[in-house]
């Protein structure tokens, strides 16, 4: 046997299935895969695990007493029977020639310890060798092997033995393990270890190991950003039981150690409560600190050296007092420089001491863009019947907007945004709100989010293009606000309990505000006046073509490309006789879509408020993956998708809550020649599709009737 492939495997049976599938896609097939189960508990595990057994020489071990990845190692090192051990995290995967690259070299040169190129990323195996951008970091190679993997393993991100063929004669010589009494940063000193007694290290840059960061920091953590609290004294305590090294290995490592405590440090001691430095934390980072060189220490920016040498030679107590007067100084220039930030220290230390305002209500649609959607709705009926009790106010960027009942007007950040979010007791958005908000308890904020969800959102998104850690820290604390929120149907609940880890009793499941107007006993009217204030032809058929966003291309954060694959030309030769095209992007798209030549076939309405107007004026609607069509469907009209790029979207970009090739009552056209034929052919398909649609109605419109509005001021106002 050649190679012992060691995974220690605590939990995340998603993280593991794509580690294996790596194994069993290895060129390399002389190894042997040894999993140390260290008290998983996840239900499957054992059948996932024995899936594998036909793929793969896999041997299964349980950690019983011990547990931690010391632990696990450890015992595989024990049971290994190849000659070389590799270890592998089981979160990870490997590209599928890796073990190849490694051995040959390994072999042709005779290494005792021969390691390759991590890359870093958060994706899962399909979306990472199918997105164009991988997002990834390479790692930087130095040129010289020993001193390349000092650099970057002996550090807090990429600190570790995985990826490392290394000859097991050596462990058995020496009796080496990993030190169980580390619970972090085990490998630290053992790699020491390693790399002060071998020269024989050869780096293979063929080679590749995936590391895969955790998107989900809440309900699985990975173990670096788990000891996140403790990471300076664990580090510490790590650097301190390396041992007698030579004063060469002894600088980089002070070299990391005094560059992660000057910046990391200062945010920790100014955030973590004193009680909790005092004791256990300061210690031993100031004894660590105190081995250090000084004139490493005088190396560094003025505030961070402040900060070390108070670390080396004081107490906690003058270090937290360096720390807070560095941190009051950049504070201030902060407040000077970032108009936004000075109206939220403005809103922290001086709105907030105003009382609350109970009869106050902040509306908001899109981030400020738009005088639309659920908020509108609500705004419009309690100005209708309470419009004497509340005062209202609307953030809207354009302050020239029309909104009946005169309310005020403020453009998201500006003062009086601070202003009023502060003190009116309800917030009603179909938005996140910032992260940095923090209702106060007695406010109430009314969620009515933007749709039934076709696209995967927050918890529900595995490890795809759209899915950042941040993402998912961002929902869940942004969620934990909401007072209430308000969906649609059983299936929108089903999704939001689930996508925003959200209790289903907070859900208010009764139909959207924004779909009563699709009821209005008044909606020919309605739709006969907007036809006529856009200026479309009164004998021509309306088709509303509304797609969604790509999460990969963008300009800016909000602000997305579109390429236009629907050809406007063709389309007006072909069915220009009968139809026009309404044309709507979504509201993240910042570019603008060239109709000049075609006035009179189509009609840009992106700029129009409320797309709820333009379905009652649309016979047909036309989207990709858009939310759009559960809304329209109320209307029982004929939808289409253009889903000319199914595969990546569904695939790498987002994930689907629905099966879409079998679920929506439409079909689902990849070609413009499959548009046109299908437009043409309206009425055949709206025939072919009846009963489908009728099965899409009663499961996703089924409360929509015209009064979601009503019931919901009912439950949340106290009138
Ligand atoms: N919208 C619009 N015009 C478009 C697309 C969308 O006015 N061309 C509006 C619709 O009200 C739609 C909402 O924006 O329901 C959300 O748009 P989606 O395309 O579904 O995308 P997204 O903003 O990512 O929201 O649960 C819904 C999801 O959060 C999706």
């Amino acid at each position: 046997m050649k190679v012992s492939v060691i995974v220690p495997f605590h939990r995340g049976l998603h993280f593991i299935t794509d580690c294996l599938d790596s194994l069993s896609e290895q060129t390399w097939k002389d190894f042997e895969t040894l999993i140390i189960k260290d008290h998983v508990e996840e239900k499957e595990a054992d059948k996932l695990l024995s899936s594998y057994k036909d793929k793969l020489n896999l041997k299964i071990y349980d950690l019983h007493e011990k547990n931690g990845v010391s632990a696990a190692r450890n015992l595989g090192i024990q049971k290994a029977q190849g000659e070389y051990l590799y270890f592998l995290d089981s979160d990870d995967y490997l590209a599928e020639t890796t073990l190849e690259e490694l051995v040959d070299a390994a072999d042709k040169e005779n290494y005792d310890l021969t390691y390759g190129v991590i890359k870093q990323t958060w994706f899962r195996r399909m979306v990472y060798y199918g997105a164009e951008q991988h997002n990834e970091e390479d790692q930087e190679f130095c040129g010289q092997p020993w001193k390349d993997l000092v650099e970057n393993r002996i550090d807090v991100s990429l600190l570790s033995c995985i990826h490392m063929l290394i000859k097991k004669s050596g462990f058995d010589e020496e009796c080496l393990c990993f030190d169980e009494d580390l619970e972090y940063y085990c490998d630290i000193p053992l790699l020491a270890y390693f790399l002060e007694k071998t020269k024989s290290i050869g780096f293979c840059k063929k080679a590749d190991y995936i590391k895969r960061g955790h998107n989900d920091e809440i309900q699985y953590p990975s173990l670096s950003k788990a000891d996140i609290e403790d990471r300076p004294q664990r580090l510490s305590k790590a650097y301190k039981a390396i041992g007698k090294i030579t004063p060469e290995l002894k600088g980089i490592i002070d070299q990391k150690f005094v560059t992660f405590c000057g910046k990391g440090f200062l945010q920790k001691v100014r955030r973590d409560k004193a009680s909790e430095w005092k004791n256990s934390r300061f210690l031993p980072v100031h004894e660590y600190a105190q081995t250090v060189d000084n004139s490493r220490i005088c190396n560094q920016e003025d505030n961070e050296k402040k900060v070390l040498k108070a670390l080396q030679q004081d107490s906690y107590v003058t270090c937290k007092k360096k720390v807070n007067h560095i941190l009051a100084r950049r504070k201030i220039h902060r407040m000077l420089t970032e108009k936004r930030f000075l109206y939220r220290t403005i809103s922290k230390y001086i709105f907030e001491r105003f009382s609350q305002q109970d009869q106050w209500v902040v509306f908001e649609s899109f981030f400020g863009k738009q005088y639309s959607d659920s908020p509108k709705y609500i705004y419009e009926y309690l100005l209708k019947n309470y419009g004497d009790q509340y005062k209202f106010i609307w953030i809207i960027n354009d302050k020239s907007m029309k909104i009946p009942g005169n309310p005020k007007k403020v453009p998201r950040f500006s003062l009086g945004y601070f202003y009023y979010i502060t003190r009116a007791k309800y917030w009603v958005t179909n938005v996140r709100q910032p992260v940095w908000f923090e209702k106060r308890d007695s406010q109430y904020l009314l969620e009515t989010w933007h749709g039934t969800p076709l696209k995967k959102l927050g918890f529900d998104m595995e490890e795809n293009y759209s899915a950042s850690p941040t993402y998912k820290r961002q929902i869940y604390s942004q969620s934990r606000f909401w007072d209430c929120l308000v969906s649609a149907n059983p299936f929108s609940t089903e999704a939001f309990h689930t996508c925003f880890l959200y209790e289903k009793e907070k859900i208010i499941e009764t139909g959207y505000p924004r779909n009563d107007i699709l009821y209005a006993p008044d909606k020919e009217q309605i739709a006969a006046d907007l036809k006529k204030k856009l200026g479309i032809p009164a004998d021509k058929k309306t088709i509303l073509y509304a797609p969604t966003w790509r999460d990969d291309e963008y300009y800016d954060h909000g602000a997305y490309k579109f390429n236009l694959a629907l050809d406007l030309k063709r389309l007006q030769k072909e069915i220009g006789d009968e139809y026009v095209v309404l044309l709507r992007t979504h509201y993240f798209i910042a570019d603008a879509i060239d109709v000049t030549g075609m006035e009179d076939f189509v009609f840009n309405v992106c700029k129009y408020p409320d797309i709820a107007e333009l379905y009652l004026i649309s016979d047909i609607c036309m989207t990709d993956y858009s939310s759009v069509f559960f809304d329209f469907a109320n209307l029982r009209r004929p939808i289409l998708f253009f889903t000319y790029d199914l595969e990546k979207y569904r695939d790498i970009l987002h994930g689907f809550y629905i099966d879409i090739q079998t679920e929506v009552p439409g079909p689902l056209l990849m070609t413009n020649d499959e548009v046109i034929n299908a437009i043409k052919n309206i009425d055949q398909i709206e025939e072919q599709y009846k009963e489908k649609y009728d099965e899409f109605y009663d499961r996703f419109c089924c409360f929509d009737d015209g009064h979601a509005t009503e019931r919901i001021v009912n439950m949340v106002f106290n009138k």
